[in-house]
């Protein structure tokens, strides 16, 4: 493999070594065999659910009902990639040629780096980690500094596996503040793939730095995700949807919904059941089973929020309800807040990671979507009807541009069965279900001549006289 890239520091350059070392073993094993240590991966984890989903909440805090719910996410793309151990494979195509076949393999990239967010402290890695490790790469790990406990914990549980099995190398941590590993790992031709977890703007700069060494980049930037509701929807149901998408994991998802896009016909009915239900939060500490809404991630995320606020009432917006510190409980405390917005606002454009709900008004389907994709994010979307056309015109390839576009179902809590990621702003990567396998490996296209004549394609004739 090529030489390190400059600047990379000691450690981090023993970290990627390593990975390259292991990754000469890890490829000889067959597939099936990989994905049964995956396997041991996933059930130490199983065992160990509670412990972990204490970690998360401690660290981030992350409310305990939904730190379960991210272990069971860990779980859950474990069990998925263990199948992958007995399905990944490529096609066959017809070839033009008599008594020739063609067809594709996939082999491993080689070690991947997996760079975190503290929002999910622990499945993001997952979602890469355990599909890449079934199709044969080492993973290095940089979490993100507030949530690097998290990164720990989880990989104190999987290194007694690895190292039983002789494979200690394959999950590797390199913790740090980014501006001091990043750059030096992300330019490293040692390390074909680089998944990014992040800002837009972060992930800007580390997309433009692995194109310059024609890496392959998986990126999952940020959202500023819709739900829109039609004049049919059923209200208890989208208010149920809503509720959880705009104020889950304090509003601090990549999938959180921050946009309600709301038919003028149920806006006063819908608006005043979501300020009612708002009013019923139990906001709080994030270990108690009651709690809805825990802290933020810092006190430095709160005064985004109030500096956000500020800009939406200098935009013409107003407050409906929240949006207050609550101080009594300690500098990382706010209240989430819905907000009515004029149709042109520059505020909302932008993703300000905290529980704010922009409400927008609209009067037809079609208004619906064209706001829907009025931004330059496209990671998820929501529509709340009771009408077939209107569920599939939303679906459909003038419908909503997201990577996620659900019907009835809110624009967070995916499944780990499907792709993950979103378009625009959001950066295009895809990872967790569907083919994302794709993503780790190298795909090698075969043709095979097993006849004893030696046809060109394109019919060319080339003969000696
Ligand atoms: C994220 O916010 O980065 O769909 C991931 C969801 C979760 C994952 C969110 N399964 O909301």
């Amino acid at each position: 493999m090529s030489n390190k890239a400059d600047g990379l520091n000691r450690e981090a350059d023993a970290v990627v070594v390593r990975a390259g070392q292991v990754f000469e073993k890890w490829r000889r094993v067959p597939v099936p065999e990989r994905a049964a240590l995956v396997r041991a991966l996933r059930d130490v984890i199983a065992a160990n659910k509670e412990a972990l989903a204490d970690q998360i909440t401690a660290e981030v805090g992350k409310i305990r009902a939904e730190s379960l719910g991210e272990v069971q996410e860990v779980i859950d793309i474990a069990d998925f990639a263990c199948g992958l151990g007995r399905r990944i494979g490529g096609v066959t195509m017809p070839s033009e040629r008599p008594e020739h076949a063609m067809l594709e393999q996939w082999h491993p990239m080689g070690p991947v780096l997996v760079i975190t967010a503290f929002n999910f402290p622990m499945a993001v890695w997952s979602w890469n980690a355990m599909p890449a490790l079934v199709c044969g790469n080492p993973v290095i790990w940089k979490p993100s500094g507030k949530s690097t406990a998290c990164a720990r914990a989880i990989h104190a549980l999987c290194a007694p596996v690895l190292e039983k099995a002789g494979f200690a190398d394959l999950l590797q941590i390199q913790a740090g503040r980014g501006a001091q590993v990043g750059p030096g790992l992300i330019a490293d031709p040692r390390i074909p793939v680089v998944s990014f977890t992040g800002s837009t703007e972060t992930g800007r700069l580390v997309s433009t730095a692995v194109a310059a060494r024609f890496g392959r980049c998986i990126l999952e930037l940020g959202g500023n995700n819709a739900a829109v509701v039609l004049a049919d929807a059923d209200l208890d149901l989208a208010l149920r949807a809503i509720l959880f998408g705009a104020v889950g994991t304090a509003g601090q998802r990549c999938t959180t919904t921050r946009r309600l896009i709301v038919h003028r016909d149920v806006r006063d009915a819908l608006v005043s059941r979501l300020v009612a239900a708002y009013g019923q939060l139990r906001i709080g500490d994030p270990t108690r089973p009651e709690t809805h809404v825990g802290p933020l991630i810092d006190a430095a995320a709160v005064d985004h929020m109030m500096a956000a606020l500020d800009q939406a009432k200098a935009e013409g917006g107003q407050v409906l309800c929240g949006g207050a510190r609550l101080a009594h409980l300690g500098p990382r405390y706010a209240s989430p807040a819905i907000v009515e917005m004029p149709a042109q606002s520059a505020l909302v454009q932008r993703e300000t990671f905290a529980p704010i709900l922009y409400v927008l008004v609209v009067d037809s389907l079609d208004a619906a979507i064209a706001a829907n994709n009025g931004v330059p994010q496209g990671l998820s979307s929501a529509l709340f009807t009771a009408n077939l056309r209107a569920a599939e015109r939303f679906r459909d390839a003038c419908g909503a541009d997201c990577g996620i576009v659900n019907v009835n179902v809110g624009t967070s809590g995916a499944e780990v069965g499907g792709a993950f990621g979103g378009e625009k702003d959001t950066g295009g990567g895809r990872e967790a279900g569907s083919d994302c396998w794709k993503n780790y490996m190298r795909r090698q296209t075969s043709t095979v001549n097993y006849g004893s004549d030696l046809p060109l394609a394109q019919g060319i004739r080339f003969d000696l006289p």
